[in-house]
This record gives C-alpha cells, structure tokens and sequence, in this order.
C-alpha cells in the first residue's frame, strides 16, 4: 500500500507543474508521506493535561500521544482567541498578515493555506468540527462543521449538502463522523483530517455519562486566584473574566428557583442571562433532560440552602466551574483515545503525525480568571503533543519556544511539500527528531486585538515579546495610554510582580524593547511597531 501512495503522489506531483519537484524529491528514500491527524479542542488548557500537570485531571489518552512522541512544554498561540488562532494555524502566518485579526472578521478564503496545498499534491483532505471562521472551508474534500460556536448537546452540522441537526453530545458525534469519514476515505492515498471539538468551551456542558465524574471532589486553589492586580497594568482590574462574576444560570447550570436572579453577580458581568440558559436547556430531549435535572437540582437546592456570599460564594462557583469544565475534558480524551485505537487497529498508527493542541489555553481560575486573551502564561500557553513513530522518537519532552504558526510549515515538511518563504512558523522537525540544540527562535511575538471597551470580557489591546526567562508586555487602545509590564518567568513563574521600572532590569528592557523591534520588523507588524 504504501508503495501505492508513493506512486500516487509522484503522479500528482507530474500532473502539477508547479509542483513538479516538491513531493517526491524531498522525501528521503524509505519516508512514505505520512496521514495526519490534526486533533485540537477549544480553550483546553494545558494545566487540565495531565501530561503537564496532573493536579487537576487524569488525560490518559492525549498523555499517550507525549509519551509515544514529544510533549512540547513551552508551547504557545500568537493571539489567543479562537478564530485568530485558527487563521494562524491554516496559514502559518500572522494576524496582521493572514487579515483575521479578532473573533469578528471574516477569513479571507482566497490566501493559501496548508490543506490546499496538501490537497493539491494528492492528499485526501477533510474538516470535522468546530470552524468559526465565518466563510466556508477551502481546501477540504469533505467538510462538516459547527456554524458558529456550535451546541454541546443536539447540535447542528454544516456540510456541503446543507444543514442538519443530529441527536447527541457535540464531542462524541464529531468523533464519530471523524471515524465515518475515514472509513470510507480512499486508502491508496494518505489523509489529513482535522478534528476540532467545540469541548471544553464556555459554558462547559458535561455529556450524561460524565455529569457525575466530580461529585464531591474538591479541586485544589491556583496559588494566584487572590491576585490583586496591584503591581500591573490597569487591564487587569478591567477585564472583565473574573470567577466570581461567573453567571449562575449559564454556566454553573443552575435554574432560576435557586438563586435570586435580581441581585446580579457582583462585579461586572452584572444580569444573569437565564433566558438564554432555558433557551439552552429546551435543545435537550426528554430522555437527556431529565438525567440533566437529576444531576443539577441537587445541587440547586443545596445552593439555596447554604446562602453563600463573598469569598464562600468565590470558591463554590470556583468548584462548579472545575467540575464542568474538567468533566467536558473526559469525553474529549476520550475522543482521543477512540481516534487512536483506530488508527492502531487499522495499521494507521506508524504513518499518521497525530497532533493533539487547543485554539488557545485557558484560565482555571489563575489571576482569578476564566476565559483567556491575555499574554499571561496560562492563556498564551497552549498543549502541544505529537506522535509519528515511523520519524519521531517516543518520549521526548522539549523545552524549545514553539508556536501554533508551525504547524502548517510541520505538516507540508513531512508531506514533502516545499514551505512557502512567506509563511512565518518554522518546520518542528528538528525537534520532532530529537536533534540536540537546532538553530531556533529565540523570542515569541505576540499580538492581541480584540479591544477594549467594546468586546467579551474587555481585555486591552496589547503586544509583546516572550523569551525563555523574561516577557515584556505593552497594553495600549485605550484612554489610559500605553502601559508596559515585564517580569522575570524564572523568578516569578506566576507573574506577580510586574516589574517593568525596577532599577534592576533597566538592561534588560532595553534589551527586550530591542528585540520586539527586530521582531515587529521582521514579521511586518509596522502599525504595531509605531505604537509605542
Ligand atoms: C463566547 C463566550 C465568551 C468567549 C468567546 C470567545 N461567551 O462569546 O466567554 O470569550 O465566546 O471564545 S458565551 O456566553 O457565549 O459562552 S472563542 O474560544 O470562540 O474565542
Ligand atoms: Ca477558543
């Protein structure tokens, strides 16, 4: 079979002259090109993985992918958000070149992208899941999406024959037209599936089969969940995220009869939006429906009972929201571990790059916060794992700054495509094969757009730069004026202690300004770089 492919390709590669030399000649002599299997979730944070931390969860499956390949740890997004980042991972380029900037905005169907470019050398290509790119997929030979957000429970699908619902749970339907798809798909040619789950994505509805997986578990506090914001930036306090103000209804899925829905929840976020959480609930079947309410009505009235307030009332929505989320997180591992027995009993496991990343990281209540889009740590950190044992030595852990705008040039490099010159991400195959110290970057740009005041959850404008030891931030877009942060990640992994000013580290600002100069130059962020 593999010989099959081979030829296959070559042929395609004949038919295309533009791409006459590309697949064949730069594949070594016994390198088939591989499937790939491009897995991502939404807004799965790397502290809910436990191959990066087992303090909150147990992820066997995707752990599974490090184990037998590479557990990246400093892995990060370029502007964490959903749509931006899934522009950057089609396109390997930038924001401020790929044009999609914010959650609002259209991608531009018209630019290159790396399932084009597979698909045009005889690849098999397909799209299942979550899209939220506004146009239709281009590139694919067999698409089925989410419109928009998509719904966990009942939800509907877009593909090119129309739309249409389907009864289940959005995790396990995915998963399922995934294996559809791949059964019927042409084995004399390799393929690239993406598979992108809505899960774990606000508001964090549990399948039936996992409503009960942390009943009565207590999560432990982050260390950083009382911060005061005092040494940074005004965006902080502004920021609209914050675990207190999470809505009783929507999110922590308790009906009107249990709450005082007049009171508001503090902060903020100020009305609870119980109309659109029993508009939520009515998607749900009678069958569905009621193992939901056997579940949550005890909670409720427990809640009712108790009349928590201020800091009680903190850590009791911190716990719902754990147990939510966290048990959103079990179907999508095991989504994983179903999409990899297929891979193993049907003799796939050895060719296919499996990827398992998310959209972006997320808060689980570090700084106090849910949601993501700051370039903290815990936001712009994604989970990046890869598995490819026929080129990928197993159990590999590095510590390399890498980005998801490597994907796209990762995956053409194994396929034996020639990366374009314009495409900003570099190949992780050095990395991928375990070569000691590869000439790599040694800074990350980032660039957040979804501005303040107007937008979920106001966060600021803002850029920056990230290298191993230091991150320098620089918030702007708004009445307030520019404003910077810096802090020392070896020193203040949680980052406290905003210590842009300090005496100190006069040096190493300037040596950091320098170096988000050269970057915002180098990438062609010109308006950015006149901002400051
Ligand atoms: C929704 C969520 C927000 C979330 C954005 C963007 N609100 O609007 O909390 O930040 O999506 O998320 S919700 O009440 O509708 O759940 S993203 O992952 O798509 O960028
Ligand atoms: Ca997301």
């Amino acid at each position: 079979m593999a010989e099959t492919r081979r030829t296959f390709l070559k042929k395609v590669a004949i038919g295309a002259p533009a791409l006459a030399l590309s697949p064949w000649s730069r594949l070594g002599a016994s390198e088939d090109p591989p499937n790939i299997l491009f897995i991502m979730s939404d807004d799965h944070a790397q502290n809910a993985i436990s191959a990066y931390s087992t303090r909150l969860v147990q992820t066997p499956n995707i752990d599974r992918i490090g184990r037998e390949g590479v557990v990246f740890e400093n892995a990060f997004v370029t502007n964490s958000l959903c749509a931006p980042s899934r522009a950057v991972i089609l396109t390997g380029k930038y924001s401020h070149v790929n044009g999609l900037r914010d959650n609002t905005e259209h991608f531009d169907p018209k630019q290159p992208t790396f399932p084009q470019m597979l698909q045009k050398v005889g690849y098999q290509t397909y799209m299942i899941g979550k899209w939220h790119l506004k146009t239709k997929p281009v590139g694919f030979d067999f698409w089925k999406i989410l419109p928009g957000q998509g719904q966990y429970y009942n939800p509907e699908f877009l593909d090119a024959s129309g739309r249409k619902q389907y009864t289940g749970y959005v995790t396990d339907l995915i998963t399922d037209f995934a294996l559809q798809a791949l059964d019927k798909r042409d084995k004399s040619r390799p393929f690239m599936m993406m598979v992108q789950h809505k899960a774990p994505h606000r508001n964090w509805m549990p399948s039936l089969k996992h409503l009960s997986a942390f009943d009565g578990h207590k999560f432990p506090l982050p260390e950083t969940i009382f911060d005061d914001y005092n040494t940074r930036c005004p965006a902080a306090k502004r920021a609209d995220m914050r675990v207190e103000d999470l809505w009783l209804s929507f999110d922590l899925k308790l009906t009107p009869e249990f709450f005082d829905v007049d009171a508001g929840t503090g902060g903020n976020q100020k009305s609870d939006p119980v109309p659109m959480w029993e508009a939520t609930l009515k998607r749900l079947t009678p069958k569905q429906r009621k193992a939901w309410e056997a579940h949550y009505r005890p909670i409720g009235e427990a809640f009712r009972r108790a009349k928590l307030k201020g800091k009680d009332l903190l850590l009791w929505k911190y716990q719902r929201y754990m147990q939510d989320y966290l048990s959103c997180v079990l179907s999508v591992d095991e989504s994983v571990g179903t999409l990899l027995r297929y891979l193993d009993d049907n003799g796939l496991a050895k060719n296919t790059l499996v990827v398992y990343t998310s959209d972006q990281g997320f808060f689980l209540g570090e700084h106090g916060w849910f949601d993501k889009r700051f370039m903290y740590e815990e936001s712009m950190g994604t989970p990046i794992l890869v598995r490819y044992p026929a080129a990928v030595p197993g159990g590999q852990r590095r510590r390399e700054l890498v980005l998801n705008l490597d994907f796209a040039p990762t995956f053409l490099d194994f396929a034996g495509v020639k990366v374009p010159e314009d495409m900003q991400g570099a190949s992780l195959r050095p990395l991928l094969q375990g070569k000691p110290n590869p000439p790599w970057r040694d800074g990350v740009y980032y660039h957040y757009y979804e501005g303040y005041p107007y937008s979920w959850h106001r966060v600021q404008r803002h850029f920056g730069i990230r290298t191993d030891r230091f991150k320098l931030i620089y918030f702007y877009g708004c009445e307030c004026g520019g404003c910077w942060e810096l802090y020392d990640l070896k020193k203040d992994p949680n980052e406290l202690h905003n210590l842009y000013g300090d005496p100190a580290y006069r040096d190493v600002v300037t040596t950091l300004k320098r170096h988000l100069a050269r970057l915002q130059s180098q990438l062609g962020d010109h308006e950015a770089a006149r901002l400051w």
